[in-house]
């Protein structure tokens, strides 16, 4: 197949760049919306504004994304590529505004036309193309890599509804569509060019060439077509411009005209709403298997298409196919696209005649893969039986990929059978299934985790034995986030005052925070700081009070746990110690107890009983103790529904505490806790994930760490200990389960938590019960340290000035250079 090399004609005529003065800003904002909305500006409405203004903005984004992908076609450099099934990137204005420096011009130019520029952000809908921690670092991810200057394009699946919105009914969780789409996208580009076949089903066949040789060749039952989708995706300063390239899934034939003209009109369309369903909707995964053939049929369907378009690329560009490793390096963001491997090896071998043993070398060569979890429900498998139907050629080269590592075992490393079966790719144990880590692992030359300690526990569990043959290819990449959306974007005033006091160099390089740390004991800048929350409370109020009808005063100290909701974050354990205080308060109402404002937010996966129940449980009981009287407004609980990314702007900046609470050794890292430190919350937490380097790096004395260690945790796991004797040793946690499997927060259904205190009772299995007095006992030491403010805001100046470590663009640059072997030129 031999592609047209592309040739860049530096001569070929350009536009002359676009400049943002306010006047010339207010003149285009005015023609987009005449000559592109297409509406007249005295009867536009807000939604045609903010369209106008995207596609003003979009035009200043425009040259420097040629300019970069112009360079690499002229350079030469190595592309990355990251292939990811979540893409969580949220609202795109702002942070683009804000990354080319245009901000006050167009909320100057916006409000000569008499439109206010913060509603129009508010009104921009969150780009929710994600569950949670994994698919926002994919968006991190992204906006270093721009800011780096590292040539990078995102793949993912461009889903018409993303994760679904949370509502409440009573109490409980009710999931709706969400149409993130429905005003239309004025950040995409619709590349119809860039279009491949991907197949599914039908058989493999052996061809014999001329000159004997045997190849085979899929020959697919069905074809849907991938068609490109283009968001420019804009670093600090407008460094570099790269794409994030969502395919979306159409028919081949748009509607059999037979069938329609015969009469059969919904049969017509029976094939389009079939292609269609591929990326109709974003799986809310995250740590259940979905299990469905669909969500296979998207796996594969992502990574066909991407993998189909870079080799297209490359060939376009260097001819052949040897020096894939050497310009080539594709990151797989958990195992979602792990099937890109045998993918990859199919094009080769089968489309371009490669063997086996270069097509494996050249697979190892390119391919990364990145874990992000170890819950052994989240550790993707797929039936034999399923796989050889939908993509029989594929089986087939994993048979053949296990019959290479599992000969690699036997006689280089001289495995036992045990660690055979722990280490092939197909587990024979429940039922024959294909293990999409074990694929991922072996095809990929780095395989990484995301915090110190989840990189050491994969060493010791689920990849042991793999790591044993191949010890070079486990390393650690602790996860980051980037500033500018996660603190200059979300938390002006913060910005602002940092800036006064260090000046603004921090905003290029964040780990020159460190500078505040000599300004943690002025007195000065302490009331600044905390003023500067206080403003930030007062928002989060005002959202409260909107949205729930709940008054909570930016007095009182705000504690807050925003993550999807599961068992092993332990929202639980959070909502339990309320429920102790509030029994403690109405005990001692002459105590002088700490006004605190208890907030949680997070979606729970539809299928996920306890998590949904858990929901229900923090809704009761904030109803019970915000409506009491004898409680004095000492104590509230709000449940803020639809947690998303804005929400998460909103609140992270108004947080004092920070609850990191997971079971240690069960959070492969958390970014969300790296948030909340930069924006000057303390931390309460356990030694998990990330809040290990957390603590090393703020200093235990600014950080509250409780609780059993991963090793304790899986110590007693492994003598099933029983976790009774913790309830019958401590009163308060007795009382408050009591209270609560009673129906003393349920009276219309006094069993309605029963087996849910039950289970703690029985097995605890994520250590509620036993971590519950070292948590409680934290919480009061907290309570202690608010009434002393200096020293408090002291400790929050201290995460905020050691929190540079936490940048992606410092996680980045570790993946440039340990995995992807690419240059890092931007961001000095
Ligand atoms: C998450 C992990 O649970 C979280 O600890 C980590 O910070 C994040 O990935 C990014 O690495 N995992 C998922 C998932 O979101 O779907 O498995």
């Amino acid at each position: 197949m031999a592609e047209q090399p592309l040739v860049i004609d530096s001569n070929a005529p350009r536009p002359e760049p676009r400049t943002s003065s306010v006047e010339t800003l207010r003149q285009e904002i005015l023609e987009r919306l005449t000559y592109s909305v297409g509406k007249d500006p005295a009867v536009a409405r807000p939604h045609d504004w903010l369209t106008a203004t995207i596609l003003t903005v979009r035009d200043r984004i425009m040259d420097q994304w040629m300019e970069s992908s112009r360079d690499t076609w002229r350079t030469g450099k190595k592309r990355v590529y990251y292939l990811s099934l979540e893409f969580l990137i949220g609202r795109l204005m702002r942070d683009a505004m804000s990354n080319i420096g245009i901000m006050e011009q167009v909320q100057s130019a916006l409000k000569s036309l008499d439109v206010d520029l913060s509603s129009l952000i508010t009104l921009e809908p969150d780009a929710a193309l994600g569950n949670g921690g994994l698919g926002r670092l994919a968006a991190c991810f992204m906006e270093s890599m721009a800011t780096l200057k590292i040539p990078a394009y995102g793949y993912g699946i461009r889903y018409v509804h993303g994760l679904f919105r949370q509502e409440m009914s009573e109490g409980w969780q009710v999931e709706l569509p969400e149409e993130w789409l429905a005003h239309g996208n004025p950040w995409e580009f619709e590349r119809r060019e860039s279009s491949y076949e991907i197949g599914f089903g039908g058989h493999v066949e052996p061809i014999t060439e001329p000159d004997g040789t045997v190849r085979q060749e899929w020959r697919p039952s069905d074809h849907v077509l991938a068609v490109a989708f283009d968001t420019p995706v804009v670093g600090w300063r407008g460094a570099r411009v790269n794409t994030l390239r969502l395919w979306s899934a159409q028919p081949i034939d748009p509607i059999l005209l037979d069938k329609f003209n015969s009469g059969d009109h919904i049969g017509a369309l029976e094939e389009s709403a079939k292609a269609e369903s591929i990326t109709r909707v974003l799986y809310p995964a995250d740590g259940t298997p979905a299990g469905q053939e669909l969500r296979l049929r998207q796996e594969f369907f992502f990574s066909s298409a991407s993998l189909q378009d870079i080799v297209r690329r490359h060939l376009q560009q260097y001819g052949d196919l040897g020096s894939l490793p050497d310009k080539v390096a594709v990151q797989l963001n958990d195992t979602h696209p792990a099937i890109s491997v045998a993918e990859l090896m199919r094009i080769l071998m089968d489309m371009h005649g490669m063997k086996f043993s270069s097509a494996w070398d050249i697979c190892r060569g390119v391919f990364g893969y990145t874990n992000h979890t170890l819950l052994p429900e989240a550790l993707e498998t797929w039936p034999v039986a399923l796989l050889e139907r939908l993509l029989p050629r594929h089986m087939q080269i994993i048979y053949a990929i296990n019959a290479e590592v599992l000969a690699d075992a036997r006689n280089r490393a001289g495995f036992n059978d045990g660690q055979i079966a722990s280490i092939s790719l197909i587990d024979e144990n429940a039922g024959r299934r294909v293990r999409m880590g074990q694929l991922a692992f072996v095809g990929s030359h780095s395989i990484n985790g995301v915090s110190a300690l989840h990189t050491e526990l994969m060493k010791k569990t689920v990849f042991k034995d793999l790591h044993t043959l191949y010890p070079n290819r486990i390393n650690n990449k602790t996860n980051g986030i980037t500033p500018r959306r996660w603190l200059l974007e979300c938390n002006p005033g913060l910005t602002r005052l940092i800036t006064d006091r260090i000046g603004p160099d921090f905003q290029d390089d964040v780990t020159l925070l460190k500078a505040l740390d000599a300004h943690a004991g002025d007195p000065n800048f302490q009331q600044q700081f905390a003023a500067v929350k206080r403003a930030n409370k007062a928002v989060l109020a005002e959202l409260i009070r909107e949205r729930m009808g709940v008054v909570v005063s930016p007095d009182a100290l705000f504690d807050v746990q925003i993550k999807r909701i599961h068992e092993y974050k332990r929202q639980l354990l959070n909502i339990i110690e309320a429920v102790a205080l509030y029994d403690d308060i109405r005990a001692h109402p002459e105590r002088n107890w700490v006004p605190r404002v208890k907030v949680f937010a997070g979606k729970a996966a539809p299928g996920y009983w306890n998590a949904k129940l858990i929901i229900k449980l923090i809704n009761d009981v904030s109803k019970v103790i915000n409506n009491d009287p004898s409680v004095r407004g000492l104590l509230k609980v709000v449940f803020l529904p639809n947690y998303n990314v804005s929400l998460a702007e909103t609140i992270i900046p108004a947080a004092d505490l920070s609850e990191q609470i997971s079971t240690a050794g069960m959070e492969a890292s958390g970014t969300g806790n790296m948030k909340f430190g930069l924006n000057g919350a303390l931390t309460v937490g356990t030694l998990d994930g990330a809040n290990i380097e957390m603590r090393d790096n703020v200093g235990p004395e600014n950080i509250f760490i409780f609780g059993l260690t991963a090793e304790q945790v899986a110590e007693r796991r492994a003598r099933s200990e029983v976790p009774r004797s913790a309830i019958d040793n401590s009163p308060r946690l007795k009382e408050a389960l009591e209270s609560i499997s009673s129906g003393l927060f349920s009276p219309d259904d006094r069993n309605r938590y029963r087996d849910l205190v039950g289970g703690l009772y029985d097995h605890d299995w994520f250590f509620v019960a036993r971590d519950f007095d070292a948590y409680a006992a934290k919480q009061r030491e907290i309570d202690k340290l608010w009434n002393n403010p200096d020293k408090w805001y002291s400790m929050a100046i201290r995460n905020t000035a050691n929190m540079g470590w936490s940048s992606s663009d410092r996680t980045i640059r570790q993946y440039a250079e340990d995995i992807w072997s690419v240059p890092v030129t931007g961001g000095e």
